[in-house]
């Protein structure tokens, strides 16, 4: 549902390009459309997703700049105009200005807009800083409202929060001043988010969660689907994916986006830059993504390597003078080969519902499982999807049958009865339901060897 209206959003970017295209007259720093397929954002919203970059209020006014951001990108994050210290530089007085002029600068042309951040223990001004307590709870919700709602209708998504689990083995949360405030100030800042703007998408962000066996990538994982569970609203986790030698692109980057995914929410990477630009792993970043239906777009956090927090590493995908780097042909090629996953969209080449049902049924009465399975030494990670045959599902089982050894350690997006030996999965209360051919997915952690699992699916 939620992934469809991204791609509305994206055509409707696309559609108001080209309307003010035909307005030419009026719109003089408007370029033509691009054809789908030459530029990284109409290539993207081919695939259903977004590509933004990062921008800058400050350099609206070079040309260079705004040539490229106007021509290439279809979602824009302002890097530093609507953070705490930028939008209330005193308390209870809100400043908008900078802010406004990305927004206005981003609608105009066709782009959305990202909303970073509301919630942070960084970049707070000096009055929050010296604050704590009951008071600095209400103060950072009163932020939440006032700047959600400044910006309602005009945000698609919001990180709510930013960064407030700490790095490292040991899964806690950050100590900050909010954190101080109580366990819950995270969820209460998505309910105040929720409340002032009930269209926008709500997301936890952080960085360093890109590799799934990290211990800080798990404790993202276990506070989101503990908010799926109790009901807090949150929609979305933005991984940043600052690369570079030491945090570099994991190869088990697809298992933690469609790991998130499973759990019911988008996964957007937000903030894009890997150093010394690696073509190769731009192009695994892009890849990985489009693998897995709920990645819904990506966002460089920059367009050329000068406007970079890190310029001297030169990690983005446009040189200093503005030339495309091979990152940005390794990107444009894979969004231009990528496939869109099944599971919201079959692609054109999958039989239409009206196809007769294939002569043979689907095994087990009406579905197939099949699994993917992240092995390191000592445990693994298996993702399970579960696909509807010709009629729609309400609620299923599958079944797997563990190796010696291996035993579950915990599990998402299905109720389990063993966790070693013959284990069987069933739905829960969300994603019981599964279209005739499409998929859902669930998934489970366990010490020991998976060795080759050969899941069974019944419908119930
Ligand atoms: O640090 C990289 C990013 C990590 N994730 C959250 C992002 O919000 C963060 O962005 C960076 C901006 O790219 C920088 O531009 O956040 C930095 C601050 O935490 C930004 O740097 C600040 C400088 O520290 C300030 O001195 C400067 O006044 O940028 C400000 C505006 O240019």
């Amino acid at each position: 549902m939620r992934n469809a209206k991204w791609k509305a959003a994206s055509r409707a970017a696309i559609a108001l390009t080209g309307a003010g295209a035909l307005a030419a007259g009026m719109a003089l720093v408007l370029t033509a459309p691009a054809a789908a397929g030459t530029t990284l954002g109409a290539s993207a919203a081919e695939k259903g997703r977004y590509f933004g970059t990062a921008v800058a209020a400050g350099r609206l006014n070079d040309g260079a700049y705004t040539t490229i951001l106007n021509r290439e990108f279809n979602m824009v994050t302002p890097e530093n105009e609507m953070k705490i210290d930028a939008t209330e530089p005193q308390q209870g007085q809100f400043s908008y200005g900078a802010a406004e002029q990305i927004v206005n600068h981003a609608r105009s042309r066709g782009m959305n807009v990202r909303g970073h951040t509301l919630a942070w223990h960084s970049q707070q001004p000096g009055w929050m800083q010296n604050m704590s307590g009951s008071a600095l709870r209400q103060a950072m919700l009163n932020h939440v409202t006032q700047v959600a709602t400044h910006f309602r209708g005009q945000v698609v998504a919001w990180d709510v929060v930013n960064e407030a689990f700490a790095d490292g083995s040991s899964g806690a949360r950050r100590d900050s001043n909010l954190q101080r405030t109580g366990n819950d100030w995270i969820e209460a800042a998505f309910r105040a988010a929720r409340a002032a703007d009930p269209g926008a998408k709500l997301c936890y962000n952080d960085y360093n969660t890109d590799d799934w066996t990290h211990a800080k990538t798990q404790a993202v994982y276990s506070m989101v689907r503990d908010f799926k569970q109790r009901g807090v609203p949150i929609d979305c986790v933005g991984l940043q994916s600052h690369f570079n030698n030491n945090s570099p692109y994991p190869g088990n980057y697809r298992t933690t986006l469609s790991s998130f995914a499973a759990l019911g929410v988008d996964v957007q990477i937000t903030e894009l830059d890997i150093e010394g630009a690696s073509a190769t792993w731009y192009r695994g970043v892009v890849e990985d993504c489009l693998a897995v239906a709920r990645c819904n777009g990506i966002t460089v956090w920059g367009i050329r390597d000068s406007d970079s927090w890190r310029a001297s590493q030169t990690p983005l995908l446009f040189t200093s003078s503005g030339a495309k780097k091979p990152a940005y042909d390794a990107v444009l090629t894979a969004l231009n080969n990528g496939t869109t996953p099944p599971t919201t969209t079959p692609p054109t080449t999958t039989p239409p519902p009206t196809t007769p049902p294939p002569t043979t049924p689907p095994a087990n009465g009406g579905c197939t499982a099949t699994v993917t399975v992240n092995q390191w030494t000592g445990g693994f990670v298996a993702n399970v999807r579960v696909t509807a045959g010709s009629s729609a599902l309400n609620s299923w089982t599958v079944t797997i049958a563990l190796p010696s050894g291996a035993t579950v350690t915990n599990a998402w997006s299905a109720d389990r009865s063993g966790n070693t030996g013959t284990t069987n999965w069933t739905n829960v209360a969300y994603n019981g339901q599964v279209g005739a051919g499409q998929s859902t997915e669930f998934g489970f952690q366990a010490n020991g060897t998976a060795g080759s699992l050969s899941p069974t699916c019944a419908a119930r």
